[in-house]
């Protein structure tokens, strides 16, 4: 049986190195630095929330066909799942997770291994960062070894799935590394396996976040200009998407995530000149918690005055991961303007600024509550309900999530985001649009 190494235990490498084992029925041996990761996994439990994942490590750690170690073991393909973190000041890739775990590999190539980084990174980083160290082990990448990029497109919360069913990309720095790293997948991928060639691959996989962010940042741009116009938001994104080839996304209080919010950057990177538009979503995107914050200031008697309820802090719905939330950003600033601020998140277990246990304390006494992730558990607050435990409520719902004529007709106004009949009597303050990018 062949013998694999996933090097990175994350979000994404321990899925995909338990899917390995399970459905591709290898003798997979997990890696990971983190001593805390492979304790848990030693005691058969994992590190991560995924709907089913725990049985399936069970099933696999049970069968002996995946093992955990600290560093790689002699193995006839390695594939590479660290993080590629963004440098806040720099707008950069923080690659040196990766340049570190091919470097972990030198002591145990061979001629004929296969090498994958299934890693997110900017476009030249296969050939111009890996390539350089694995040549450090005296093989030559080209004659001795395979090597692919082969990224991935799953979504938390459905990972397991998504791993058998996506189809899925395989760059290779040529024709026959992408052909043998296909051979790898094919062990237990069901959808269409494409082949291509490293770098092409690398900007495949930063160009489909980029597209949603970017498409994001039209719905939000259009919120703000129904702000201004006092038209309605949800009413042309409703209208323009019975248009056969329209479909525009939903405004939000900015985006979160470890993947949209940051793979345009790696863009940006690669072709800085050029990348205008991206860039300019980006801006847009990143502007929006600040913009959700003048909002609230336009709907409390008092600005720095009072107290506002966040309802949510995952940066998407149903899920525990923070990461890039715009959440972390709206408490931040309205604290800082002096509101007593209360956030409540069913999901996040780990502390979060201003954190309550519950709905009841965050709604307590609050003059208005803000929805920022739409956790599907937020579709069941009622006008009563909140009523109950506050005296003028006031909602600013921005994922639109709830019946706000429910509300109206119980005495609470609820607005939202990009709604600009709502606004007719009040005029928000939007900040000036900075010249720079540097503010986000
Ligand atoms: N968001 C909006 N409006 C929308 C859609 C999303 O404001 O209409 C916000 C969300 O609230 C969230 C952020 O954008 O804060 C990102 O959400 P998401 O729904 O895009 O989900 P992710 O980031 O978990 O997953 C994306 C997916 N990529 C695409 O849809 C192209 C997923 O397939 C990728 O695998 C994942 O990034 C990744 O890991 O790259």
């Amino acid at each position: 049986m062949e013998k694999i190494c996933v090097i990175g235990l994350g979000y994404i490498g321990l899925p995909t190195a338990i899917v390995f084992a399970l459905k591709g029925k290898l003798q997979v041996v997990g890696v990971d630095t983190n001593p805390q990761v492979i304790e848990l996994l030693h005691q058969g439990k994992i590190h991560i929330k995924e709907p089913g994942l725990q049985d399936a490590c069970t099933k696999v750690l049970q069968a002996g066909s995946l093992s955990v170690s600290r560093r790689p073991v002699p193995a006839d393909a390695f594939v590479i799942a660290v993080p590629t973190p963004l440098n806040n000041e720099t707008k950069q890739a923080n690659l040196s997770y990766v340049a570190k775990a091919t470097e972990s590999l030198l002591s145990v190539l061979k001629k004929g291994d296969l090498v994958v980084l299934e890693s997110t990174v900017p476009p030249g980083t296969v050939a111009e960062v890996m390539l350089p160290i694995l040549q450090r082990s005296g093989l030559d990448p080209y004659e001795d070894l395979w090597v692919v990029h082969s990224p991935e497109r799953v979504i938390p919360g459905n990972i397991l799935y998504e791993l058998e069913h996506n189809s899925r990309i395989v760059g290779g720095i040529d024709k026959e590394s992408a052909l043998r790293g296909k051979e790898l997948y094919s062990s237990f991928v069901k959808g269409d396996i494409l082949v291509t060639d490293a770098k092409t691959a690398e900007l495949t996989k930063l160009m489909e976040n980029t597209f949603r962010d970017v498409n994001i940042a039209l719905a939000n741009e259009l919120a703000l200009i129904c702000s201004e116009l006092g038209v309605d938001a949800w009413e042309v994104r409703r209208l323009a998407n019975y248009h056969p080839r329209v479909n525009f996304l939903s405004p939000g209080p900015g985006v979160g995530g470890h993947c949209i919010a940051i793979d345009p950057w790696f863009v940006i990177e690669g072709s800085p000149a050029l990348a205008r538009l991206i860039r300019t979503a980006r801006m847009i995107n990143g502007e929006m918690p600040e913009r959700v914050c003048h909002y609230v200031d336009t709907l409390m008697p008092k600005v720095g005055k009072g107290n506002v309820a966040v309802l949510g802090v995952a940066y998407k719905p149903d899920v525990d991961d923070v990461r890039e939330s715009p959440a972390l950003r709206i408490i931040e600033m309205l604290s800082s303007r002096g509101y007593s601020v209360r956030a409540y998140d069913p999901y996040v277990k780990d502390p979060f600024e201003a954190q309550v246990g519950t709905l009841e304390e965050a709604l307590t006494d609050m003059d208005l509550a803000i929805v920022v992730t739409d956790h599907t558990e937020f579709q069941s607050l009622t006008a009563e309900y909140i009523k109950s435990l506050a005296c003028h409520p006031v909602i600013l719902d921005t994922r639109h999530m709830l019946d706000a004529e429910q509300f109206r007709r119980a005495g609470i106004a609820v607005y939202t985001l990009g709604n600009g009949r709502q606004l007719q009597d009040k005029q928000i303050a939007y900040p000036e649009v900075a010249a720079g990018l540097e503010h986000i």
